[in-house]
């Protein structure tokens, strides 16, 4: 059949089964629009790119499915690239279409160009200029094949507006090979046989599991493994979901914000059965001192990921749901009681505790009572800072892809598109937003495509009126010198602000009424009694809510592990 090449990529889409598209439109794109707004697939105009991409990322992280983005050329394809960044960092698979300007005015500082392909490369796994219309549905297939498989990530479509209404055959493939990318593993027989040895004969394993877990929906797995070997789970950030969280042999997570129990077990440990975790800075800490009389097995997609930050004695490269199945089938308990007491006894004794029977809310408070009035059972995305990480404490995650975080770029105003986008793939679930007060002003303006889409998203600001995790450093590390971290600090306040409760009320924006001007509902909450209630009304409404509490400003996030510092130096508060 022939036909123009945006209606080709709409077409592709179809074939590839993509249901919703979140985008913006402009010059180089609108083709694709004409095309898109004529086929029976969804599309959800965002209020800003950046919101299109973060919103196909929580699509992507909610249901394991390909997310989809499109914006047109320069300021929409450059207004993508923090959220392409985020994806790439947290292996999200997700198609990013671009406008570009006509092929023969590449290169001549066109209106509205930007050479988005060398701007994002070193942040896709990988991009397409499409220069031919006949190329047009193997890039598609290629796309999805690329972003989905292997270690999943961005891939990026420029699309030239000449290339767009240029026509052509459309006969999708059936198959697709790409030479130099062939991600499956066929044979690693022997180097599980190896990690096993090492599993039969450790006296002090952990496991330390992570995003690519989940990622290769291996919840089921690992939960049968840990279970059937008796050894203890801690995960990362991005693991969290992947094995229960209320299960007795999860230590928590570990790292810069872990427990006690899941750093002094890596700190203790002499094997470590790392599965879909890349030992990250903010899992690790200091490096040379992380699990020093560990040996240490290594499952993962990406053989990149081998020994990259530490050193791994038995490497299996390949699928961790494939791998666990082989491993479970030759798995017995290692005789390790003592060791599991003695980290049961650590959890026993050292739990994420705050201080109660406060005049003031609490934030981990709000997020406990999230975790209790939704029986567990809600998809939590998170901005960034100390909200995520109360998001992280107080909330058990028993269920993979239900907490969508940005772990690896860190980005503030992921949460709300993110949300939106986990709500459009699950309509009738309860879906929270857990918000920072900076951070929610990133994105805010994705409350007019939660409220016009009819979408339920509950938005829990812990207002501290403070960029908090900063505020929280600069108390610990540079002398309580509070500088421009205070976000209600106006002309008229001291350059230095010794007395944070006086006079800084009230906050700006005022968030109930920033609700009602977008047609949202907003309720401001001030007392702990109160924070209950408030919760049950967000989750009984259909409308989108701001719930905003006013909580303690200057609570910290604790444990910490200080930057720089070995995970078991662990800051209790
Ligand atoms: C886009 C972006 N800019 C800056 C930062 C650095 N940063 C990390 S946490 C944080 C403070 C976040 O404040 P808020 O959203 O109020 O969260 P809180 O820590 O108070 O819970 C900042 C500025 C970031 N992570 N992302
Ligand atoms: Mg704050």
């Amino acid at each position: 059949m022939r036909m123009p090449g945006a209606k080709m990529v709409v077409k592709a889409l179809k074939k590839e089964g993509v249901e919703v598209v979140f985008g913006y439109p402009g010059g180089t794109i609108m083709p694709f629009f004409d095309f898109i707004h004529r086929e029976d697939i969804r599309m959800i105009l965002t209020r800003h790119e950046q919101g299109a991409v973060h919103a196909a990322d929580g699509y992507a992280r909610a249901t394991g499915r390909v997310g989809v983005c499109v914006a047109t050329s320069g300021p929409g394809a450059t207004n993508l690239v923090t959220g392409i960044a985020t994806a790439n960092m947290d292996s999200v698979p997700i198609v990013a279409i671009t406008g570009q300007v006509p092929v023969d005015m590449i290169g001549n500082d066109s209106f509205q160009e930007a050479d988005i392909i060398g701007i994002t490369r070193p942040i896709t796994k990988h991009s397409y200029l499409v220069r031919d219309v006949a190329d047009i549905p193997r890039i598609m297939k290629e796309a999805f094949h690329i972003a989905r498989t292997g270690r999943p990530g961005p891939v990026l479509i420029d699309l030239p507006k000449d290339v767009s209404v240029a026509v052509g055959d459309f006969t999708y493939p059936e198959q697709v090979s790409i030479r130099g990318y062939s991600p499956v593993v066929n044979d690693n027989s022997q180097a599980i046989r190896r990690a096993m040895d090492l599993v039969r004969n450790a006296k002090k394993p952990v496991i330390y599991a992570g995003g690519g877990v989940i990622t290769s929906e291996a919840s089921a797995e690992l939960t049968a493994f840990a279970r059937k070997t008796g050894i203890p789970v801690t995960l990362t950030l991005m693991g969290l979901g992947a094995f229960p969280g209320t299960d007795p042999l999860f230590l928590g997570m570990l790292g810069m914000h872990g427990t006690v129990a899941a750093n002094q077990a890596v700190s203790e440990c002499d094997l470590i059965v790392a599965i879909g975790a890349r030992f990250d800075d903010r899992a690790t800490g200091r490096v040379s001192k992380f699990a020093p009389k560990a040996k240490i097995v290594h499952v993962d997609i990406d053989p990149a990921s081998i020994s990259k930050n530490v050193l791994v004695d038995a490497p299996v490269i390949g699928d961790a749901q494939e791998i666990l199945q082989e491993m479970l089938k030759v798995a017995e308990p290692p005789p390790i009681d003592s060791w599991r007491e003695e980290l049961m006894g650590l959890k026993r004794d050292n739990p994420l505790t705050y201080a109660r029977d406060c005049p003031v809310i609490k934030p981990q408070y709000v997020v406990q009572k999230i975790y209790e009035l939704t029986g567990g059972e809600a998809i939590i995305t998170t901005e960034v800072g100390q909200n995520q990480m109360w998001a992280a404490h107080y909330f058990r995650y028993d269920h993979p892809r239900t907490f969508l975080s940005s772990g690896g770029l860190g980005t503030m105003g992921y949460g709300l598109p993110a949300a939106i986008g986990a709500q459009v793939a699950f309509p009738d679930r309860v879906v929270f937003d857990i918000a920072g007060d900076g951070s929610i002003q990133m994105k805010i303006q994705e409350l007019a495509t939660a409220v016009l889409n009819e979408l339920p998203v509950n938005i829990a600001i812990l207002n501290n009126g403070y960029l908090g995790m900063v505020r929280q450093w600069q108390e610990l590390f540079f002398d309580k010198a509070y500088a421009f971290s205070c976000l209600g600090q106006r002309r008229s306040c001291p350059r230095q602000c010794n007395n944070p409760d006086e006079g800084c009320p009230p906050y700006v924006p005022d968030f109930v009424k920033l609700a009602d001007a977008y047609g949202a509902m907003g309720i401001r909450v001030e007392d702990p009694g109160d924070v209950e209630g408030a919760i049950l009304e967000a989750i009984h409404s259909p409308k989108t809510v701001i719930l905003e509490f006013l909580v303690a400003r200057e609570e910290n996030v604790y444990p910490m592990v200080p930057a720089g510092a070995g995970i078991n130096e662990i800051m209790i508060g």
